[in-house]
């Protein structure tokens, strides 16, 4: 069944369609014109912590090809791209004295994008944090909200001008669960659950603390928000036993890890830690002074999400949510991780219920392992089909009055994965990342259909049996 030639779509008329990417995974020029190492720099020089030993210190060398890449964008029609701020480029040792060649980048690629009309939407702090404060103590130093808020008056005070959209933080989950945890991420930390959670407490402080900082200090109005990364997932049948169980799995807070939404939601938009985690957690919950929520807790003007893949739920004869495991054979990314579509939808829907904010998916994308075809090309049609699936979840959401404002895929340019290196590649733009040539992608061109029909082109080739492709091996499913 295929309704093509549909005109419109239930995406609104003003949806931000929108690209991302982040400081040290595209930009490079990881020592130029004074900026600071963070602890990427350093965590990448250390044997056998990235794949093949990769590292930052080029990247797309983006810093320098910026014009180009922005001129790409213009050419794919996005309406605003996710970028985010070097801290240690900005602030060399993270306070004291500015490097105005490292802040001028940033003024010269926020030009470069109004001069485009794509709207700069800036993230204030997605990993890079200054090496210099690394050595007072990171984010477990009791100043460092203090530190990221003078920081950020810096950023508003030279961009605020022509910026008005602004996430504070990127993925709290990750960048202190697994580089203050696990430790397989910068800087790199092995820490008891007490520390990991009190250095989580300080980048909810931190949070607040820039939330305040922009409001009181930015030209254009402010729209504040932030870029979580919780647990998504989806009911593996309609029943309302599965649907239940999977909103409680989105809600739920285990005391093995930090993947979650409400201990790092709740704090942000409730003012408080969830009962769930303070249970989950016990001795190890953080020291709160008090006023620190008052603090913690700004009002908001978006809910940013970063969804990817979450695995299907059913609730166990007692309700309980039970995961299913993954059906044989099931389409996944080059990461491996399951492309189940519908859990853009679940995620979306459980975050705006919850939290009762308008939701932005700040992240949404498939990992690849794309290369310039003999035509030239790169024919990403997995990249395509995934994006359409996903999106045409996120459309069932608007349709059922849930607020949408907009979506950043997950990246504009393939770019350095982290412990990954350059493993993977998420770009609607290819990279070579010798040559530094950049192809647009087959899913560009694609891309640029959907931004052009707002969302009525992903029906040209919609099936309805989008909820087959997720069906376990054992229970196809013939509509
Ligand atoms: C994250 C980060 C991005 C990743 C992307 C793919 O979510 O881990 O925000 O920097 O590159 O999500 O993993």
């Amino acid at each position: 069944m295929n309704d093509s030639n549909k005109t419109s779509s239930a995406y609104p008329k003003d949806f931000v369609w929108g690209a991302a990417a982040a400081s040290y995974q595209v930009e490079g020029a990881w020592d130029a014109d004074g900026k600071g190492p963070s602890v990427w720099d350093k965590f990448t020089e250390q044997k056998g912590k990235i794949w093949e030993g990769h590292h930052g210190r080029v990247a797309c060398d983006h810093y320098n090809r910026y014009a180009e890449d922005v001129a790409l964008m213009q050419q794919i029609g996005l309406k605003a791209y996710r970028l985010s701020v070097s801290w240690p480029r900005v602030l060399p040792t993270g306070t004291g004295k500015v490097n105005v060649k490292g802040l001028d980048f940033y003024d010269r690629l926020v030009d470069e994008l109004m001069a485009a009309s794509i709207a700069p939407w800036v993230t204030l702090f997605h990993w890079d944090f200054p090496y210099a404060l690394e050595l007072k103590g990171g984010w477990l130093a009791e100043d460092s909200p203090k530190w990221f808020a003078d920081y950020t008056k810096v950023v508003v005070d030279k961009l605020s001008d022509r910026v008005s959209n602004w996430i504070t933080l990127n993925e709290p989950q990750i960048f202190i669960g697994v580089g203050h945890g696990r430790g397989d991420h910068a800087p790199g930390m092995n820490l008891e659950t007490r520390k990991v959670l009190q250095a989580g407490h300080n980048t909810l402080l931190a949070h607040g603390l820039a939330a305040q900082t922009i409001r009181a200090n930015a030209v254009l109005q402010p729209k504040v928000g932030w870029a979580p990364v919780g647990a998504s997932h989806y009911p593996h049948t309609d029943s309302q036993a599965d649907r239940d169980a999977t909103m409680s799995a989105m809600e739920a807070v285990k005391s093995w890890d930090y993947w979650n939404n409400a201990w790092w939601g709740d704090p942000v938009v409730f003012g408080e830690y969830p009962q769930t985690g303070l249970e989950a957690y016990g001795d190890s919950a953080p020291k709160v002074k008090s006023g620190d929520f008052a603090i913690i807790k700004q009002p908001l003007d978006f809910y940013g999400c970063n969804i990817y893949s979450g695995p299907a739920i059913q609730a166990a004869p007692d309700g309980k949510p039970v995961r299913v495991p993954t059906a044989t054979g099931a389409a996944h990314s080059h990461f491996l991780w399951e492309v189940t579509p519908e859990a853009l939808y679940w995620g979306s829907k459980f975050l705006a219920e919850r939290y009762k904010l308008p939701i932005v998916v700040t992240e949404n994308g498939l990992s690849g392992n794309d290369w310039v075809s003999l035509d030239g090309r790169v024919h990403d049609s997995h990249r395509i089909d995934f994006l359409n699936r996903y999106l045409l979840c996120l459309e069932r959401a608007i349709k059922e009055g849930i607020d949408i404002r907009g979506y950043f895929q997950w990246s504009i340019l393939d770019n350095f994965e982290w412990g990954e290196g350059y493993k993977h590649r998420f770009g609607l733009v290819h990279v070579g990342y010798i040559t530094q040539k950049r192809t647009l992608k087959d899913s560009a061109y694609w891309y640029r259909k959907v931004i052009e029909s707002n969302g009525a082109s992903l029906h040209d080739f919609a099936s309805a049996h989008i909820h087959d492709y997720s069906a376990p091996a054992t229970t196809i499913t013939s509509k």
